[in-house]
């Protein structure tokens, strides 16, 4: 196989799982679209490995290939989003488990475990898990999983992931094993794998850096437990979020080229970033890369690279917020993240809207806070458009 796990990442992005198509000799890998597929004789209708649309199609499968390889893991699974790749994983455990999991997750995944899973009988304690000590002092007698996301959304936190995988090791016995699940979206397999530091699982949405151009919408699953994939590969198929062959083509194409975006994405978001710390309407700028950040040492040492999300606190709170995201023309206000373009977030409002504004503000994402994806668009542009957006914010911007 061309792209083989020995090649480097750039390489296997573009190959692994992607070999010529034997029949015509087709460079890129055909959407195979198809719902279901012949058989010669009944005792062999699994033969070709492929039976059912959901269970199983080529296109799909070459997407799990590669992005299992970038992740140095041994399986991929995909889903039709990040959500359900997060709902599929969390099947592995029973009513009565009880997990550990970051504060600062994704809005849709704090609903997913509240509001949903809950009623199904698991429990949940959140932790800032920029601190080991916290999440050990959570752990109970029947807690089964550890859920961390590093870089956090929208704080930009981390977990230390050496740590983690150690405590997780400390508390399993014989009868009980605590899985670790890393949610690595933020960080992209480019800059992080999770796996290397022995966690057992890893998350993505594929929507984000992996896909790369705000055009599909997807997750995956990676794990070197065969256990846990045969587990996690029932799921797929027996809860059925699965995507269809166009998104797996499209995610494909998108991270072939995730080596030099995540370049570009690092390159501008770390300049936005000093900019904005220097700025007198800007109370703190969250981002792994500048040395104000308190785990930036981890950062260098975990992650190859610092990413292309930055978090900012207007000062003046949520109507200055408004003034400045009201302002932005390049920045364009949306949900999501990783892609080419631009976008400004407001989690408060947004994205972790699902979260109550008590606990948010516990947590620390208080109304003035303004998440940006920073793109691949000229960074002089996009500079621009922030200085211009943040002088709205006249009383604190002096006039030159
Ligand atoms: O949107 P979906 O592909 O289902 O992925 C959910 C998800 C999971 N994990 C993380 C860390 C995420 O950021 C997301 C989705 N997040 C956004 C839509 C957002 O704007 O933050």
């Amino acid at each position: 196989m061309t792209g083989s796990d020995k090649m480097k990442f750039s390489t296997r992005a573009i190959h692994a799982g992607q070999d010529p198509e034997p029949n015509t000799g087709a460079v890129n890998v055909p959407v195979f679209f198809t719902s279901t597929y012949v058989h010669e004789e009944l005792d062999q209708y699994k033969a070709k490995g492929y039976w059912y649309g959901r269970s199983n199609n080529p296109t799909r499968t070459a997407l799990e290939t590669c992005l299992a390889s970038l992740e140095n893991g041994k399986f991929g699974l995909c889903f039709a989003s990040g959500m359900a790749a997060t709902s599929a994983t969390m099947n592995l455990l029973q009513s009565g488990d009880h997990v550990v999991c970051e504060e600062d997750v994704y809005g849709g995944t704090y609903r997913l475990f509240e509001k949903v899973l809950t009623r199904y009988g698991l429990t949940f304690t959140y932790v800032d898990g920029s601190k080991p000590e916290n999440i050990e002092k959570a752990i109970k007698p029947n807690t089964k999983m550890l859920w961390f996301e590093t870089p956090t959304n929208p704080l930009l936190r981390l977990v230390d992931l050496k740590a983690l995988a150690e405590i997780a090791k400390k508390h399993s016995t014989k009868e009980r094993k605590l899985l670790t699940v890393i949610d690595n979206t933020f960080a992209s397999p480019y800059l992080q794998n999770p796996l290397d530091y022995g966690i057992d699982v890893v998350v993505h949405s594929t929507t984000k850096f992996i896909g790369g151009h705000s055009d599909v919408v997807g997750g995956a699953v990676i794990t070197n437990d065969e256990q846990v994939y045969e587990q996690v590969k029932f799921h797929q198929n027996a809860i059925g979020g699965t995507p269809g062959p166009m998104d797996c083509y499209l995610t494909m194409r998108g991270l072939k080229t995730l080596a030099i975006r995540m370049q570009a994405h690092e390159k501008n978001a770390a300049e936005i970033a000093k900019f904005l710390e220097s700025h007198p309407a800007v109370e703190r700028v969250l981002y792994p890369g500048l040395k104000s950040h308190p785990q930036h040492e981890l950062a260098k040492k975990q992650m190859r690279g610092f990413g292309g999300m930055v978090t900012f606190v207007v000062k003046g709170g949520l109507d200055n917020a408004k003034k400045v995201m009201g302002a932005t023309k390049l920045f364009v206000l949306a949900e999501s993240l990783g892609g080419v373009e631009s976008l400004m977030t407001h989690p408060a409002v947004m994205t972790h809207g699902a979260v109550p504004k008590a606990e948010r503000e516990a947590r620390g994402f208080v109304d003035g806070l303004v998440r940006l994806s920073v793109g691949i668009e000229d960074l002089e542009d996009l500079m621009d458009d922030l200085k211009k957006a943040l002088a709205t914010v006249k009383e604190l911007t002096p006039a030159k």
